[in-house]
């Protein structure tokens, strides 16, 4: 017998702009930093970009079906901001507004709810000549085009995300170069940081100001990775709390107490004017985690570059991307959070959660994943006992609703419930997909 949510609980999958829609010089669209970066050669291991994805800008009510078929209430997307201001500024695109009314109308008759994103990292390329997150400007940028959505969106949008994963993009797009823009900026980057979480401020203004109709519900999508000391041997222990401050705290302290964990203040401190704290604290709806894996943090010698690395976390079952599978860290992570904030706490949204494992269709077209089904159990199992153990969490989100564009790696990590054949552009539901649509089936039979 499958766990049994609490009544409106919201199953769902997730995805993002860049990751899907292709079409990325359509109707105007300006270019963002991902076209741009993933120009520059040896920056995605396959040498691939998004330029066609899945095709998702022009089937997208094929995969709004597909949804409907898996029976999910909930459908976390984000819209494209140089869709909507090609060059991140100035009057928005009618052609691009247009596409996202098709694709919310299309959830709706559908019967999912549309969780919007407003930044899943493709920033217009225009901004980033500019400094990017880099420069306070940005932000401005960026309410005004939330005010857009807002008003545009907001009589059909159920939930609202301004910033995924401010974490990846400082440390993976900022400091390290992994990800668009590509600055290796080191600990510069850290105003970058800051910048984000004001701009998620901003945003969340601008929304409850725009949104008309109805009451937006505003949380945030921020990636959480429990740290494991690789012993404990002091030095171990010291590098994870300084990794986990920089990771995990430095995200969510702000936004739910108004102030940055002491000892990663130093960090962003140069970047904080007068009233930025009350700014980034505002009001959410509930809390979104993104939530993949713990990590194991060691320390490294005196005269290192950084003061802490990443060792292997071993004994637990590894997807392809060799990423743990530990889904009881997923419980943890909510009990201990509910524990820790208590009161400050909204309520809680699993807003991604998932696999990458590479099988292709066999013979009779079938995607046998059991190792995602077995990944999916586990982690709606934590999330259950998280709530029987007096957690309030309101909805899963799988990452993702079908095979993408994955960043650095292409098209080598599929972490889909739908398997695309990025040639051909068919759609093939998985194993897993159908293991998900009786899970939820079950759930509505609880219901009656
Ligand atoms: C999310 O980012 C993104 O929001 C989404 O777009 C992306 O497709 C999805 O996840 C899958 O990658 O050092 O081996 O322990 C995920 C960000 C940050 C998750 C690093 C894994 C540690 C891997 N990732 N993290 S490891």
């Amino acid at each position: 017998m499958p766990p049994r949510f609490p009544p409106g609980f919201r199953f769902g999958t997730s995805t993002a702009s860049y990751q899907i829609e292709g079409a990325v010089s359509s109707d105007g669209k300006g270019p963002s930093i991902w076209d741009t970066f993933t120009a520059k050669p040896g920056a995605v291991v396959d040498g691939s970009s998004g330029a066609q994805a899945c095709d998702h800008y022009h089937r997208y009510a094929e995969d709004v079906r597909l949804m409907g078929e898996l029976g999910t209430n909930g459908y976390r997307f984000s819209i494209s901001w140089p869709r909507i201001q090609p060059s991140g500024k100035g009057r928005p695109s009618p052609k691009g507004l247009a596409f996202y009314d098709r694709l919310i109308d299309e959830c709706l008759e559908h019967g999912v709810q549309p969780m919007a994103t407003l930044y899943h990292w493709d920033l217009p390329q225009a901004l980033e000549d500019d400094g990017g997150w880099l420069n306070r400007a940005t932000i401005e940028h960026f309410a005004e085009y939330a005010a857009i959505v807002g008003d545009r969106f907001g009589d059909r949008v159920e939930h609202w995300v301004p910033i995924n994963e401010p974490n990846v993009i400082t440390i993976m797009g900022y400091a390290i170069g992994m990800h668009a823009p590509g600055r290796a900026l080191m600990f510069e980057a850290m105003p970058v940081a800051h910048h984000l979480l004001l701009a998620h401020g901003r945003a969340a203004i601008a929304l409850r100001e725009s949104v008309r109709g109805r009451i937006p519900s505003i949380g945030c999508a921020n990636n959480h990775a429990p740290m494991w000391p690789a012993s404990d041997d002091p030095a171990d222990v010291g590098a994870t709390k300084l990794f986990d401050g920089l990771w995990n705290g430095l995200f969510m302290e702000p936004l739910l107490l108004g102030r940055y964990p002491e000892d990663t203040l130093p960090l962003v401190e140069d970047a904080i004017q007068d009233g930025d704290m009350t700014t980034i604290r505002q009001p959410l709806d509930f809390y979104g985690v993104n939530y993949y894996n713990p990590m194991r943090i060691g320390a490294t010698e005196d005269d290192s570059e950084l003061p802490f690395e990443f060792r292997p976390i071993v004994g637990y079952p590894m997807t392809d991307f060799g990423w743990p599978v530990v889904p009881e860290a997923l419980r943890e992570w909510l009990v201990m959070t509910r524990a820790r904030f208590r009161a400050a706490l909204p309520p809680l949204m699993v807003t991604e959660s998932g696999c990458a494992y590479d099988i292709e269709p066999d013979e009779h077209g079938v995607v046998d994943d059991q190792a995602r089904i077995d990944y999916l159990e586990g982690h709606l199992e934590a999330v259950a006992k998280a709530i029987q153990r007096g957690v309030d969490v309101r909805g899963y989100y799988c990452w993702s609703l079908m095979d993408n564009f994955e960043w650095a790696e292409g098209y080598t990590q599929r972490f889909g419930l739908v398997h695309v054949d990025f040639e051909t552009q068919q759609r093939t539901p998985k194993r897993s997909f159908d293991w998900y649509r009786q899970f939820i089936a079950a759930q509505k039979q609880y219901a009656e």
